[in-house]
C-alpha cells in the first residue's frame, strides 16, 4: 500500500506474474454484450495471448441506454477512487504482465504506468472530494495504446470523480488491460451504469461514441487525424458547444548548449528518446546540438545508445522493448530505410517480434521531419551559437507544442528560451519525459491538443457544468 512494497515483495510479484493466466476481454455493460471475437498478439514474440469480444453498434446503443451519471455524494466516489488504487495496488503483477505482455512494456515502464495509473486515483479523489457543482451527463473517453494503464484511468477517473457517467473505449491493441481496470474499478464500488466498457475498434465503437447526442463531452488521446474526425463528428452530430479534450502528438525538440553538461546531457537525451521504445507522446524527437560540441557529444550519445538492451521486455535489464505492433513497425521501418543515408547510428533488434533498433538520423533542422514517427528514432542537428533564436522560431513554427528540453548551464538563456518557446511542458537540464500527477501537469499547446493538463487542477473541472456567469464549454477548445 502507497508503495511502501519493498524491492522483494516487487521482484516476487514479477517473478509470480511470468506465467499469470491473463484474462480475455469484453465490453463490460449493463445489458449482456455482442460483438465479434478478436485475438491479441503480444508484441515481443508474436505469440496469441488471449481473446476479447469487441462491441458492436447494438451494444454501444443499449450502452447508452443504460448510461446513467453518478449520483452518490463526492466524498463516497472519492472512497470507491481510493478503493480502486488501492486494488490495482494489490494486483500490480497481472497488471504488469498484461503491460509486459498485451503492450510490450519492459518492467521498468510497467511499473511506473501502475504508478501514475494509481496517483491518477488518489489525485482526482482528492481534487473532486469538495465539490458542489453538477456533472456534464455522459461523457465518452477514447484512450490509445502507448499508456494503455495510466491514460486510461486517468481520464475516466476525472470524469467520474465529477459524477458523470463514463462510456471508455481502450485502443484495439490493448483491451485486456482496459477490461482488468474496469473490473477493479466496479469491485471498487463504480456502479456498472456509471462505467462501462466498450471494447472494439475505432470506425465502429469509437465513431458510435462521438456521434451520440446523448454524449456531454468527451475525452481523447491518440492521432491528430483522430482527433480531427472526433472534432467533426462532434461538430456535426452534439449540441454545439459540446466540449472535447484532445491530447495528441508532438515534434518535440531539445536543445544542448555548449556550456551543458555533457554526461547529464547523453543520459537525459538517451532516456527521453529512447525509453518506452520512443513510443511516449512526450519523447524526445529533434535534438539540436550548438555546433562547437556537437561531434564529441554525438560520440558520447552513440556509446551511450550502444549500452541499451533492446529485447524481451520481461527482463530486469531490457531498456528498449518491440513497438505495438506490426503496423507500427512496417511504418517506422519504411521510414528509415528511406532516410538509411542519414542515419549515424543503429543499433541490432531481435528478428522475432515488432522491433525498431533504436536509431539515430543526422538532419539539417526540425524542418526535416515530415512528421512524427512514433517509435526509438532520433534525429540530431546541429546549430551557431547566434541561431539560437532562430532555432526556438523553428520550433516554435512547426506549430506542435508538447514538450521541450533544455541543457545549458546559463540561468539567462534558461529564462529567454522558456518566455519565447511555445509548449505545455518544458524540462531544464533534466530528461523530458511525461507528467507527475499533482506536480508537473501535462498537455499540449497547438496541433499538440486543447488541454487542460492532465495531472493538474484545472482537468477535473472541465467534466463539471460551468459556473454560472460561464459560456457554455466554450472555454474548452
Ligand atoms: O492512433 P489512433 P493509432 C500517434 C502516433 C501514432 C499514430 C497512430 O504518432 O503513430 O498516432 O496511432 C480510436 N473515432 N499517437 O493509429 O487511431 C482508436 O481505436 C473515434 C500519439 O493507434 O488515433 C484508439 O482507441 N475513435 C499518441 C484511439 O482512437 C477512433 C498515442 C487512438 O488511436 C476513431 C497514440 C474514430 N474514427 C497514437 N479511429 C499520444 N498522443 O500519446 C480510431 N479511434
Amino acid at each position: 500500500k502507497g508503495w511502501d512494497t519493498t524491492a522483494d515483495d516487487v521482484l516476487a510479484a514479477i517473478e509470480e506474474a511470468r506465467d499469470v493466466p491473463l484474462p480475455d476481454g469484453k465490453p463490460l455493460t449493463v445489458s449482456e454484450p455482442t460483438g465479434k471475437s478478436v485475438t491479441i498478439t503480444n508484441p515481443a514474440t508474436g505469440e496469441t495471448i488471449g481473446t476479447v469480444l469487441e462491441a458492436d453498434e447494438a451494444t454501444v446503443a443499449r450502452a447508452f441506454d443504460d448510461a446513467a451519471t453518478w449520483d452518490a455524494p463526492a466524498s463516497e466516489r472519492a472512497a470507491a477512487l481510493r478503493k480502486a488504487a488501492d486494488l490495482y495496488e494489490e494486483n500490480y503483477g497481472v497488471l504488469f504482465a498484461l503491460l509486459a505482455r498485451e503492450a510490450g512494456k519492459t518492467i521498468a515502464d510497467a511499473i511506473g504506468e501502475v504508478r501514475e495509473a494509481v496517483d491518477f486515483l488518489r489525485y482526482y479523489a482528492r481534487e473532486g472530494e469538495n465539490t458542489v457543482r453538477a456533472p456534464r451527463g455522459i461523457i465518452s473517453a477514447i484512450s490509445p495504446w502507448n499508456f494503455p494503464l495510466a491514460i486510461f484511468t486517468g481520464q475516466i477517473s476525472a470524469a467520474l470523480m465529477a459524477g458523470n457517467g463514463v462510456l471508455c473505449k481502450p485502443a484495439e491493441q490493448t483491451q485486456m488491460i482496459a477490461h482488468k481496470a474496469v473490473e477493479l474499478l466496479h469491485e471498487a464500488g463504480v456502479p456498472k451504469s456509471a462505467l462501462q466498457l466498450l471494447t472494439g475498434d475505432g470506425p465502429t465503437v469509437g465513431a458510435a461514441l462521438t456521434a451520440d447526442s446523448r454524449v456531454s463531452g468527451a475525452v481523447f488521446t491518440g492521432s491528430i487525424d483522430t482527433a480531427k474526425l472526433i472534432e467533426k463528428s462532434i461538430a456535426e452530430n452534439l449540441a454545439p458547444g459540446t466540449p472535447l479534450i484532445a491530447e495528441t502528438g508532438g515534434l518535440n525538440a531539445m536543445i544542448v548548449d555548449s556550456t551543458a553538461l555533457p554526461e547529464q546531457a547523453v543520459r537525459d537525451i538517451v532516456a527521453s528518446a529512447f525509453q518506452s521504445a520512443g513510443q511516449r507522446c512526450s519523447a524526445l524527437r529533434c535534438l539540436y546540438i550548438q555546433e562547437d560540441t556537437a561531434e564529441h557529444l554525438i560520440e558520447m550519445i552513440k556509446g551511450a545508445m550502444d549500452e541499451l538492451a533492446v529485447g524481451d521486455p520481461w527482463l530486469f535489464s531490457t531498456d528498449v522493448g518491440p513497438v505495438i505492433d506490426a503496423e507500427a513497425r512496417d511504418g517506422i521501418a519504411a521510414y528509415l530505410k528511406e532516410k538509411s543515408g542519414s542515419i549515424i547510428h543503429q543499433l541490432k533488434a531481435p528478428e522475432t517480434g515488432t522491433f525498431i533498433p533504436p536509431t539515430m538520423l543526422r538532419v539539417s533542422g526540425i524542418d526535416d521531419l515530415e512528421r512524427e514517427i512514433f517509435g526509438p528514432v532520433l534525429h540530431v542537428a546541429t546549430y551557431k551559437a547566434r541561431d539560437l533564436e532562430k532555432v526556438v522560431e523553428k520550433v516554435n513554427a512547426r506549430g506542435y507544442g508538447l514538450t521541450f528540453g533544455l541543457h545549458t548551464r546559463i540561468d539567462d538563456r534558461v529564462q529567454d528560451v522558456s518566455e519565447s518557446i511555445r509548449v505545455g511542458n518544458i524540462y531544464v537540464n533534466r530528461n523530458q519525459i511525461g507528467a507527475v500527477v499533482g506536480s508537473q501537469p501535462f498537455g499540449g499547446e497547438g496541433l499538440s491538443g486543447t488541454g487542460p493538463k492532465a495531472g493538474g487542477p484545472d482537468y477535473l473541472p472541465r467534466f463539471l457544468t460551468p459556473e454560472a456567469g460561464q459560456s457554455g464549454g466554450k472555454d474548452w477548445t
